[in-house]
């Protein structure tokens, strides 16, 4: 029988988890499908692969990077260590539990490039197209390379869709967007906190990208901050010129006007108001319609699309857990390929991603939240031979996070977690975060 062939979108941390699934069955003996992996940006790493552009990239496509400078880690490390491949190994020795971007990249790096799998990505490499056909049970899958201006089409047994799900912006419009006198962007194409030194700015939403873009600009020396909430605050102890009030419902000129009847002058705002799932190169019967949650819609297991088993979707849910979630999901989607899970019929399927929403739909506050998606990796882990670790653990972990960002949200990255794969305490950052402006890896890493 000819060997199967596999499509991946995409090489960011969940795309290149598949790579090392695959890559680990194969050395441990067994024959594994021909693995072709598409990746239109220049590099692997997906967001962790930070550029400066924004807009249109170089090769005339959307720019996919949503990162931006000075970026810290904003959980603990020791919940998205990947259990083949930890901290301690990568770097030699134990490090401080919020990297900077640079230092995350270097980890997601040494564990493929250890894995050696460089070469099954076709960089510079846009998917553009994916259909499916039933008469040959095959996908064809359209690519456009960047360098050489050409395209090339493909067939095969299964694609697997790694292509990430916050770097299309959801772009609200408020009443006197269009004659505001000042900057207005998208979290997206958010860069250099050091644009907004001195600045009055208005953040708009109340989830990360909120908090975090406001706490760099505040660390950078913006001047003042207000940040709007649509349904709740976020509720931190803010700094003293930082305020957070109820909604934004129109400008004027340079002025924000709020629910609550008060106005503030501001020179940007900014909009941390999310992203969409967007798969510009799927057809309608292949493409996932779900909203940013713990269990999206149509997926068996939160990876398998049920409307065509022989696709997958891996990280498009909601994220707490990450990169080692998205190994639980590669290995076990590579075991369903490679025929060692099979799949229920088409009703169970269902069934399954539907209890997994109602389940999510009962969870009473975010301590829980983290529980069912670390659960949920825990389930998926026990189905294949990915080496597994501390959950309840890792948890811990998490829960220690939420209570310090409550009591200093400008201090919760000076702390230290236990590695539920090590059991080794990270030491305090040299610095304190406030301080440290410098994010370079090797900034990072110097131990005084
Ligand atoms: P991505 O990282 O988005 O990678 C997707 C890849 O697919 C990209 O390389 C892209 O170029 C490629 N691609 C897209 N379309 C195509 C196409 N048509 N053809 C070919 N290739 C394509 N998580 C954490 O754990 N900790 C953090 O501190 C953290 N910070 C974050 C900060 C920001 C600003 C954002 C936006 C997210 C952050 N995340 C963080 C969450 C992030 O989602 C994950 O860490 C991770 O990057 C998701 O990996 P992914 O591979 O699913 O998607
Ligand atoms: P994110 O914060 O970019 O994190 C993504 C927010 O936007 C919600 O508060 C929502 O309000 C609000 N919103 C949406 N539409 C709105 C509208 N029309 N008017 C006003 N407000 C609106 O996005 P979401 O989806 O969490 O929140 C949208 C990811 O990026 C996260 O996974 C996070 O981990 C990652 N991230 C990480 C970091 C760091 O690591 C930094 C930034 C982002 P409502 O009313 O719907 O609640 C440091």
């Amino acid at each position: 029988m000819a060997k199967k062939r596999v499509a991946v979108i995409g090489a960011g941390p969940s795309g290149l988890a598949q790579l090392r699934a695959f890559q680990s069955a194969a050395d441990k003996g067994a024959e594994i499908p021909d693995i072709v992996c598409y990746e239109k940006q220049s590099d692997w790493g997906g967001l962790w692969n930070y550029t400066w552009r924004t807009g249109v990239g170089a090769d005339g496509e959307p720019c996919h990077g949503s990162m931006y400078r000075y970026l810290w880690s904003n959980g603990p490390k020791e919940g998205l260590e990947f259990a083949d491949y930890t901290f301690d190994e990568h770097f030699g020795k134990e490090i401080a539990s919020y990297p900077p971007r640079a230092v995350l990249f270097d980890y997601i790096e040494g564990r493929v490039k250890k894995a050696g799998v460089r070469d099954w990505i076709r960089f510079n490499n846009v998917v553009r197209d994916v259909r499916y056909d039933d008469k040959t049970e095959t996908f064809t899958v359209t690519a456009r390379d960047s360098q050489s201006d050409t395209e090339t089409e493909e067939e095969y047994d299964h694609v697997i869709v790694a292509t990430g799900h916050f770097s299309t912006p959801n772009m609200p419009h408020y009443p006197g967007f269009d004659t505001f006198n000042g900057r207005i962007l998208h979290a997206h194409d958010f860069r250099d906190a050091r644009e907004f030194e001195g600045k009055d700015i208005l953040i708009m939403g109340a989830s990360y990208s909120a908090e975090d873009i406001g706490s760099q600009c505040w660390k950078y020396g913006a001047n003042s901050i207000t940040s709007c909430y649509r349904s709740g605050p976020m509720g931190y102890d803010w700094p003293d010129n930082w305020d957070e009030v109820p909604a934004l419902e129109k400008v004027e000129g340079k002025t924000a006007h709020f629910s609550d009847g008060h106005t503030r002058e501001v020179d940007a705002i900014i909009l941390c108001t999310g992203y969409k799932h967007h798969f510009p190169f799927l057809p309608d019967d292949l493409r996932l319609k779900t909203a940013n949650r713990l269990a999206a819609d149509d997926l068996y297991k939160g990876v398998v699309w049920i409307n065509n088993p022989k696709m997958f979707y891996l990280g498009m849910q909601d994220q707490w857990f990450t990169f080692n979630m998205f190994d639980a999901q590669a290995w076990w989607v590579r075991d369903c390929i490679m025929g060692r899970i099979a799949l229920p019929d088409t009703a169970t399927m269902e069934a399954d991603w539907k209890k997994r929403q109602a389940d999510e739909d009962a969870l009473e506050d975010d301590y829980a939240c983290i529980r069912y998606q670390g659960d949920y990796t825990e389930e998926l882990m026990a189905e294949t031979d990915y080496p597994g670790f501390d959950v309840e653990m890792a948890c811990q972990q998490f829960y220690a996070w939420k209570k310090h960002k409550k009591k200093d949200i400008m201090a919760f990255r000076d702390h230290g977690y236990v590695s539920p794969m090590t059991n080794k305490q990270a030491p305090a950052h040299h610095t304190p975060w406030k301080d440290a402006l410098d994010d370079s890896l090797e900034s990072y890493l110097q131990t005084s």
